[in-house]
């Protein structure tokens, strides 16, 4: 008798052992796993546009955090009342995005202060209680889908304006007590589905997902919850807690979510868990008078070093309280587009490598095609280690001029023009023999560049 005792006991421990390890940092549970097609077409299309927008542009202060801190609660929550953006236009900002060469657009569906930009039929703090009464998602998802460019939401967890939500923020008195963490999960996974079902979005972009009103267990249930309404949708990773601070990539795959987020960052090299990198063109998330913008060689070293790690890049644009994308970033999005026009090959459908990312450089490939990204100028030639057991068939500046390569003392050597021809990132294509797939990852010493 006893020893059944013992024998169930030992065998209870070795299957809970064995679950610890498995949630430990193995394989992620089969229905936590990615649609492997969504994600390489999401991968493939490399740069989006992240758009910020709510009624507190109305004071030009962040939207993530000014409710209670720079703007009073009382007043902060009044705001939607006069939020009237009469200038709007889902056309105009489709057609920016696209003419800046972004492929597919995400936006604030409701950001921590619980504003909803679209007609939920579970709250009245949305935008049909506004003076303006147009359901701007709706008319941004057609526009989207007309355009051909992929639509996505961001939504908060955090919800500082719910009374069921168990986090209180910027001195909020409302008591925690009256707060019901499970109502607001029925309030949350309502919403979800209704940009599933009704705004038909493709990618979710969670967040907010720190606060201690969420867990793992709330995070993985999420995840299976938008999964089993879509299977094709995409989902960050702040679906659940596996996030490691602002380098954005999950601790362990235990953790559900489909993709890293590194925010206002260039995410580390890597290219063997995918990831996007959201960072603002300007300082603040969402509008603010006079804010200083990034210039177009920040924009385009961003791109390339995001591509060249193995990244996409969502760039961020808040648009003004009366509907228009100021037009100095409208400016600046365009040349983006201007550049990609002509180099977007290096971008679009590639991968990051095989020689990782410096200071000077960003390297990205396509079939037996490796696209160098120079940010600085090397006098003379440029070397890089060699690739052992390839032969490189051609060397030319992207769009333009044949290169001489050679290899000597075991480098590669690409004799250069004098002078960039793109000032921003002039783009060397290097033809293999083979593709570059099978290369593995390479470092290139910072010292390299000054060699002649
Ligand atoms: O939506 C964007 C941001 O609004 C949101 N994530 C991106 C995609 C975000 N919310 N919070 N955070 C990012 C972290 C921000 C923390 C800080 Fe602060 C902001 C540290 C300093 C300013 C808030 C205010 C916390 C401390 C002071």
């Amino acid at each position: 008798m006893k020893k059944t005792v013992l024998l169930v006991v030992l065998f209870l421990f070795a299957r809970f052992a064995q679950a610890q390890f498995i949630g430990g940092g193995g394989e992620a549970s089969p229905d936590l796993k990615t649609n492997l097609k969504a994600l390489k077409n999401w991968q493939n299309l490399r740069f989006g546009m992240f758009i910020h927008w709510g009624p507190v542009t109305l004071r030009g202060t962040e939207i993530g955090w000014s409710r209670g801190r720079e703007v009073p609660i009382e007043e902060y929550d009044k705001l939607y009342k006069e939020f009237n953006p009469v200038l709007f236009s889902a056309k105009e900002w489709v057609s920016v995005a696209k003419a800046a060469g972004m492929k597919y657009l995400i936006i604030t569906s409701k950001h921590h202060d619980g504003f909803c930009l679209w007609d939920s039929k579970y709250t009245d703090y949305d935008i049909l209680s506004t003076p303006f009464k147009r359901d701007v998602l709706k008319e941004l998802a057609e526009e989207c889908r007309r355009q051909g460019i992929l639509f996505g939401t961001y939504y908060s967890i955090a919800d500082w304006h719910h009374p069921d939500y168990t986090t209180r923020y910027g001195g909020d008195p409302r008591p925690i007590e009256q707060s019901d963490m499970n109502r607001y999960v029925v309030y949350l996974k309502n919403q979800v589905k209704e940009l599933i079902e009704r705004y038909g979005t493709n990618i979710l972009w969670f967040d907010g997902e720190w606060e201690d009103a969420w867990d793992h267990q709330k995070g993985m249930d999420l995840y299976r919850y938008a999964r089993q309404l879509r299977d094709d949708l995409l989902i960050n990773n702040r679906v659940d807690k596996g996030r490691k601070g602002m380098q954005g990539m999950s601790t362990s795959n235990k953790f559900a979510g489909d993709f890293g987020t590194p925010e206002q960052r260039v995410g580390t090299f890597d290219v063997d868990r995918p990831w996007e990198s959201c960072i603002t063109i300007c300082r603040q998330w969402a509008w603010k008078p006079n804010d200083r913008m990034k210039s177009l060689r920040q924009c385009i070293q961003t791109l390339a070093k995001t591509a060249g790690g193995g990244g996409n890049l969502l760039l961020n644009v808040g648009p003004m309280l009366d509907g228009r994308i100021e037009q100095r970033q409208i400016d600046r999005l365009k040349e983006i587009g201007q550049w990609l026009a002509r180099y977007g090959e290096s971008i679009y459908g590639t991968q990051g490598g095989p020689f990782k990312p410096t200071e000077w450089m960003a390297c990205t490939y396509k079939g037996n095609k490796i696209f160098i990204h120079l940010f600085a100028w090397p006098e003379g030639e440029l070397l890089l280690p060699e690739l052992k057991g390839y032969r490189i068939l051609s060397a030319q500046v992207l769009q333009g001029q044949r290169l001489k390569v050679s290899r000597q003392n075991g480098k590669i050597a690409v004799r250069l023009p004098a002078a960039p021809v793109d000032e921003n990132d002039t783009v060397i294509v290097l033809e293999l023999d083979k593709e570059a797939s099978d290369i593995r990852p390479l470092d290139v010493p910072e010292n390299i560049l000054r060699v002649n």
